[in-house]
């Protein structure tokens, strides 16, 4: 047992707003479980334990990151300068670049050099007190790579102390063997590379992009109808550049999330409300394509939508390896207030996942994820960047990483 004590705590457990302080707190890990988190005044006596002092810092869940494209290889810093001379993120796309640069470089690479560039950049957010991603596939967009990245990404969750949900993104951009078919390529991953990779364990739910430059609203409802038939949950790329309508079709299909939303309307934002699908909003993207867009953060508020807040980690629009960052543009560029940055990397993002049951919140029972933070004010985690506050971190109940700064 782990006893830790002097600390002000964000239990991240209040179910609408708020942080859930408890300003003197004691939280008791037992194994890999939190077996109580309160009030100093009302710990309970424990069998001998491991005491630790948090010297009156800040204790909160470890950060979640919601949406990520950790695994690929190659380099779009071309594209980058191309975009500097004027071309749009969707110009390049169309002219045969973008994704499709990646998935030739993801294909190419051997699993071992995937798995290498993962696990640096899936380092670098566990550095940073992240203990828990999601990854998804979609630079193969055929059975063999697609499957080669999902299984770096469990891979991944088996060498770090890291939780990992993998996600099937076949439907991330048509390859070029379909080219002009979009509706063939949809065809071979309902018949073949969703129900393959479901058979194999590597799929916890299905993904799609739904845009004017990816999947319209039928393609990916047939996705979605598949995924259904194989009980995995859906998420949804909805509302980016364009809006499509994809929002409502996800909500209909019960998604753990919607994520970008930029383009989202008010129609789209009810339906999420009525169907309990987390707003995953990724200002790494908004930044990096220079959107001006900003997606209807007072409209999800007004419904009661919960907002997470991810990295959005990919080579194209978001080469960002870094979540308190997002903390960070989530109030200044979406104007999210602190609590709801923080709630956005955990409570909400553990919705997200569909792990609200286990992560996202420091209570009884919960995974023993949490981060404990050299500050103050739980607004600082969303207002200073470029110092990293994290002084601790146990992932599943053991200590990690970092230079323990007591
Ligand atoms: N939307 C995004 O922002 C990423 N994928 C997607 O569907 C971009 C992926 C890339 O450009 O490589
Ligand atoms: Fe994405």
């Amino acid at each position: 047992m782990q006893r830790i004590e002097n600390i002000q705590l964000a239990t991240m457990a209040a179910e609408e707003t708020g942080y859930g302080i408890i300003a003197d707190a004691v939280v008791i890990i037992e194994n890999d479980r939190i077996y109580w988190a309160g009030p100093a005044s009302e710990a309970p006596v424990s069998a001998p334990a491991e005491l630790i002092d948090g010297h009156g810092q800040l204790l909160t869940p470890a950060l979640i990151d919601c949406h990520t494209h950790l695994v690929w290889a190659g380099s779009r810093a071309a594209e980058f300068a191309q975009r500097l001379h004027g071309a749009s993120y969707a110009d390049i796309a169309r002219a045969g670049g973008g994704i499709a640069t990646t998935v030739k470089a993801t294909r190419a690479a051997s699993f071992e050099h995937l798995l290498q560039l993962a696990e640096q950049r899936a380092h670098a957010l566990l550095e940073q007190g992240v203990g828990a991603l999601e990854i998804k596939s979609g630079y193969g967009l055929e059975l063999q790579t697609e499957r080669k990245q999902l299984q770096v990404a469990r891979e991944l969750g088996q060498r770090l102390p890291l939780t990992v949900t993998t996600t099937l993104l076949a439907a991330h951009a048509i390859p070029p063997e379909f080219e002009g078919n979009a509706d063939g390529y949809i065809d071979e991953i309902v018949n073949n590379i969703l129900p393959t990779l479901a058979e194999e364990g590597l799929v916890d739910a299905v993904d799609a992009f739904c845009e004017s430059i990816g999947f319209s609203v039928e393609q990916t409802e047939r996705v979605f109808k598949a995924a259904q038939q194989l009980k995995l949950p859906v998420k949804l790329h909805a509302e980016q550049i364009t809006n499509q309508q994809g929002t409502a079709l996800a909500a209909r299909f019960q998604a753990l999330s919607a994520d970008h939303l930029e383009q989202l309307d008010e129609s789209g934002v009810k339906a999420m409300a009525e169907n309990g699908t987390v707003a995953v909003l990724l200002p790494g993207a908004f930044y990096f394509l220079r959107d001006t867009q900003v997606p209807p953060v007072e409209l999800l508020r007004r419904y009661g939508v919960p907002i997470a807040l991810a990295t959005d980690a990919n080579p194209g629009s978001s080469p960002i390896h870094n979540l308190p960052l997002m903390l960070q543009m989530g109030a200044t560029l979406f104007r999210l207030t602190p609590e709801e940055c923080l709630r956005g990397v955990t409570i909400n993002a553990a919705k997200a996942l569909g792990l609200s049951k286990r992560l996202g919140q420091v209570k009884t029972g919960m995974q023993a994820n949490l981060a404990l933070w050299d500050v103050k004010d739980p607004a600082e985690l969303s207002y200073q960047f470029g110092v990293n506050p994290l002084s601790k971190l146990w992932l599943n109940g053991d200590v990690h990483g970092h230079a323990d700064r007591q």
